[in-house]
């Protein structure tokens, strides 16, 4: 069984946010072939494209898993749909939205399938849980952190524990 480090990012601004993203972590705890490594805080975050909306609550996971990426994007939407999300407009609110950050080193695009996930660089509210888990990482060439420095992150707080 070939195992994948994956970096998982987690969102809600609906409903009981802490305990949808607990609840997310908990299901894909419980996948097939995978084990949560690592979980940062839970952060309260500004909303983000889409501005009129609640603010969120976003965290990012490290698992290791056995599952392929579609396997494992097939599983989270899977967990997204069986928690209630319904999807209506595109960066609208949602009780629980389940991104795949990285799968080990795998590159690619498809309709269903970008990775590792294109918009990291351009988002704080992914870009500081995954900084805690994972000080050194690195998109393409670039540090995180020094990426990061160049965004907003005003009102990017740690709210509670995963
Ligand atoms: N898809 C392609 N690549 C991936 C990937 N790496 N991970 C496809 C997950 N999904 C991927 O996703 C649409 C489709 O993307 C999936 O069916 C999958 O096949 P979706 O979750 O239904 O769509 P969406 O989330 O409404 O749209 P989008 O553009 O993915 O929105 P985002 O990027 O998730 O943004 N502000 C804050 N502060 N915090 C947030 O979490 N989230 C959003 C949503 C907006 N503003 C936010 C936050
Ligand atoms: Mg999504």
């Amino acid at each position: 069984m070939s195992e994948a480090l994956c970096h998982i990012a987690l969102g809600a601004n609906l409903g009981d946010r802490i305990g949808a993203l607990r609840e997310a972590t908990r299901r894909i705890g419980q996948l097939p072939e995978t084990a949560i490594l690592a979980r940062s805080a839970i952060y309260e975050t500004p909303p983000w494209g889409k501005i009129d909306q609640a603010p969120f609550a976003n965290a990012v996971i490290a698992i290791r898993t056995g599952l392929g990426p579609k396997p494992l994007l097939d599983a989270c939407l899977g967990i997204e749909t069986a928690m209630g999300r319904v999807r209506r407009e595109r960066w609208g609110p949602r009780l629980i939205d389940i991104d795949l950050l990285t799968h080990g080193t795998t590159r690619m695009t498809s309709d269903r399938l970008t990775l590792p996930h294109p918009a990291i660089a351009e988002r704080a509210f992914v870009l500081v849980p995954l900084l805690e888990i994972a000080p050194e990482f690195r998109i393409g060439r670039r540090k995180g952190r020094t990426i990061l420095n160049q965004l907003d992150q005003a009102g990017i707080v740690a709210i509670a524990p995963l």
